[in-house]
């Protein structure tokens, strides 16, 4: 007997669909006949959310009435995906909705289509947090998300035809967007700008302008938990809704000037994810939304009072800084405590030392957050003389720690060279109570290289909690087949809410029936993912072949250049008749990969993959052997269906460089083998399932700091140009217009990259990674020992629930847990 323990039905399939049809007729105004697949989905999405609100209002009441502390997540970004699948499964009317819109006449999956994917995030951090938000729900931790609703989310990426990338705006509210609820009644004031004055011996500021912070919430169901979460997003309004002045001159643009100005605050997402710009509007959308969720949380945690006592915070909420974006929350709160509060600075500083822990993303330098300080002066003034004064408090603290003089100038929060600057990583490391790298090995690195000052004068504060998935959007709901079949080997559906359960997979892995049936499951996944490519990019796919993925934003450190290269090299070798036809694997690599729109590098790739693809697949000579493709906007609904149809997926950054991945984690729980460089998350992944059911390559953490010592990036990667006939080929294919229609411009700034500079090291790790191929290719050509890695490859990733990782946070970090 299979254990079920997903959420009982709280209504039968005809109550539902009598639910859907109320929806219909009071909320959108149409009958049944009428209704549109969109008209069915905004219904739907409606009568799920009366499943949620008892759950949500009851959590609410427990999170301020009991003693348990609430997590604050702030991150700019929430990359949640699509909710109406999600909020179903977790409501437990999967069943009866498929029911009622069959009864209305429709497919479930038309009504599923019709939702718009909100693109409120970049990429992994802004995944992370959706995730992370998901399996506090479901633990049945309190917590809010607190974020930003951006009206354009992250560009739509088209190709045009010479394979460049296009940007068109994400216009994702054009319709109605029926899960999130505008609550203006809960609106806060954040003001900017000004100058700070001296009155009764106190520094007061007095700002320039003051935006109207609205919160617009989403319900976060937990799953099996009972408990419903917050997810609050902050939009920009104006106050100054209409400048009769202006407009009696008619003048009216001029009149909704200030509105427009305000509203500008959270009107569009930054794409970029490496290189932070400095930009005042950024530092505006960061200020805006802390500002906002911190008074938000005072006035949750003290309803009703004019003068709470604010001394014990720290013990309603801890907040989570995601990246550095949040960090001016540090002074903001410090502010709050002070100016609007009366604490002296100690009080105010123990406090906020208390509230605040920070999660570090990345290793490259340049991607930490450092804002010209005369910009925050502007902006934020009065934040700007507490930053300074945190700075001068903590020099004087490093003095009295006898730190050295070069390292105290190393770690100064406020630089006071001649354009100073205020390093928010820094910042958010002294003032808070914990800093988190988010694997094993980033978390050693931090330690050791990009945080290494503070981390020899402040080593309790450093932490690692690895990053993780949730199981429910993608396991349970993006590959249903193998959801099924895992049950069905385990004999209960409990992995779902815990995944560790996986582990009972193990001994299954030799059982040749099921390996089997789990091989049936990844081909039925291919086949799926075939039509599904037809349907949205119009390509024509052949899921006899291995499926080859490549899927992230695109940078340099993560290497698809390296992957195309050695693609490149296969073709060539083909077309040359250095191999045989009938020896090579056929394979279909596919491609998935946003580039931040100013990266001039990042673009240059995707043209060239492109126009590999165009070449390869219009080569009669290597038909049915290999297919290139870049399908256009990778996104979470590319992700869900094309994750559980993936074979072989590439991990390939350069040692050092990839903070975790949590794609990895992806391709591994949904039972694709991994080829993968010893970094981030890829070294875990490889210890748990295995050594030998991962193809491991390229050069470790300490193998590249020595070429780089070597002067490697000052013309060393030549000599690997040189000495590598097939890699000289590529490279030579790529530079003679072979894939620009003989134009040898087109792409020579990659091919003087790659021979004069190659700072990744794409060279020097591209015959490993050709000789890992070619592993790779004979296990394939074994179904049953690939099968058998697949299971093993599921069976030892459970450790990869984001509900473990929160429980790591909870033990490590926050020091609380759920409520009773
Ligand atoms: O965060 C990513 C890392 O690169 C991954 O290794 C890691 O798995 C993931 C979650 O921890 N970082 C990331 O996605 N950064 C951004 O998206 C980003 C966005 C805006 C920005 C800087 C970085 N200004």
């Amino acid at each position: 007997m299979t254990e079920i323990t997903a959420p009982k039905a709280p209504v039968t399939s005809d109550e539902f669909t009598g639910e859907i049809r109320e929806q219909l007729k009071y909320t959108q105004g149409v009958t049944p006949e009428q209704a549109t697949a969109a008209d069915v989905y905004v219904a739907a999405a409606a009568a799920v959310r009366r499943h949620l609100v008892d759950a949500w209002m009851k959590t609410q009441k427990d999170m301020v009435s009991g003693d348990t502390k609430a997590v604050g997540y702030l991150s700019a970004e929430f990359l949640m995906g699509k909710q109406l699948s999600n909020a179903l499964l977790n409501a437990g009317l999967t069943e009866q909705f498929e029911a009622a819109v069959k009864a209305l006449g429709f497919e479930p999956q038309q009504i599923v289509d019709a939702e718009y994917e909100p693109g409120l995030g970049n990429g992994g951090l802004g995944r992370l947090a959706a995730c992370y938000i998901d399996s506090l729900a479901s633990i049945g931790v309190p917590a809010f998300g607190y974020g930003i609703q951006y009206r354009y989310g992250i560009f739509k990426q088209k190709f045009d035809d010479k394979g460049r990338q296009i940007e068109t705006p994400d216009y994702w509210l054009a319709n109605e967007e029926p899960w999130g609820h505008i609550d203006y009644n809960r609106d806060q004031r954040v003001s900017f700008g000004g100058k700070v004055v001296e009155e009764n011996g106190r520094r007061v500021w007095k700002p320039a302008w003051s935006v109207r912070a609205v919160p617009v919430d989403y319900m976060v169901p937990g799953y099996t938990s009972q408990r419903v979460n917050t997810l609050r997003l902050w939009t920009a309004k104006s106050y100054d809704e209409f400048d009769l002045l202006t407009f009696n001159e008619s003048e009216y643009l001029d009149a909704v000037k200030p509105q427009v100005a305000a509203e500008n605050i959270t009107k569009i997402l930054y794409p970029e994810d490496s290189t932070p710009q400095g930009k005042a509007l950024r530092l505006e959308q960061q200020y805006f939304f802390v500002a906002a969720s911190i008074h938000d949380a005072i006035r949750v945690f003290y309803p009703g009072e004019a003068n709470p006592d604010l001394t014990n915070f720290a013990d309603k909420i801890v907040f989570q800084l995601n990246d550095t974006h949040p960090v001016i929350g540090i002074p903001e709160l410090m502010r709050v405590l002070m100016d609007e509060h009366g604490y002296d600075w100690d009080t105010a500083w123990g406090i906020t030392q208390k509230t605040f822990n920070y999660t570090c993303h990345t290793l490259l330098p340049e991607a930490l957050e450092v804002w010209p300080a005369d910009l925050i002066g502007e902006l934020l003034p009065r934040h700007l003389e507490i930053i300074r004064k945190i700075n001068d408090q903590f020099v004087a603290e490093l003095e009295s720690k006898n730190v050295a003089a070069d390292q105290i100038e190393r770690m100064r929060i406020y630089t006071d060279d001649e354009r100073p600057s205020v390093r928010m990583a820094f910042l958010a490391s002294y003032a808070g109570s914990y800093v988190n790298g988010v694997a094993e090995l980033h978390s050693e690195l931090l330690k050791d290289v990009t945080l290494k000052d503070f981390s020899d004068v402040y080593p309790q504060k450093f932490a690692n909690v690895t990053n993780g998935v949730t199981p429910r959007r993608f396991v349970r709901l993006s590959n249903p087949r193998m959801s099924a079949l895992i049950t069905e080997g385990l004999g209960t559906d409990r992995w779902i809410s815990d995944l560790s359960l996986l582990k009972g997979l193990v001994p299954l892995a030799d059982d040749a029936e099921f390996v089997r049936k789990f091989a049936d499951v990844k081909q039925a996944n291919k086949d799926a993912f075939a039509v599904f490519a037809k349907s949205h990019y119009g390509i024509d796919l052949d899921s006899s072949t291995m499926f080859n993925t490549m899927v992230k934003r695109l940078h340099e450190y993560k290497r698809q250049s390296l992957k195309i290269l050695a693609l490149i090299s296969t073709y060539a070798d083909i077309k040359s008749g250095k191999v045989n036809v009938d020896d090579v694997l056929p394979r279909t690599v596919m491609f998935g990969a946003k580039s931040a729109p100013g990266y001039a590098m990042a673009k240059l790739t995707i043209r060239l993959i492109n126009n590999v693809s165009r070449v390869v697949n219009n080569d009669p000579d290597v038909k049915g052997k290999l297919a290139v493709h870049m399908l256009p906007n990778y996104n979470i609904e590319m992700a869900e269906n094309l994750i559980p149809a993936t074979d072989l997926d590439e991990q390939i950054s350069q040692a050092g460089k990839e903070a975790s991945g949590t794609g990895n984690m992806k391709f591994a729980l949904n039972g694709a083998l991994t080829v993968g460089t010893l970094d981030g998350a890829n070294v875990e992944i490889r210890q748990l399932v295995g050594a030998e059911n991962f193809f491991l390559f390229g050069m470790t953490v300490d193998e590249v700091d020595k070429l780089y010592a070597e002067g490697y990036d000052h013309g060393g990667s030549r000599k690997y140009y040189e000495a590598d006939p097939r890699l000289k080929q590529a490279v030579d294919m790529v530079a003679d217009g072979t894939f620009s229609d003989g134009d040898k411009d087109v792409y020579k700034d990659l091919v003087n990259d790659w021979l004069t500079h190659d700072y990744f090291m794409t060279m020097a790790d591209f015959g490993a990674y050709m000789d890992i191929q070619a592993e790779i290719e004979n296990t394939y050509r074994e179904p049953a020992k690939w099968a058998r890695m697949a299971v093993l490859n599921v069976a030892n990733s459970g450790y990869f629930s984001s509900d473990r990782s929160i429980e790591d946070y909870l033990e490590r970090i926050w020091h609380t847990g759920a409520l009773a």
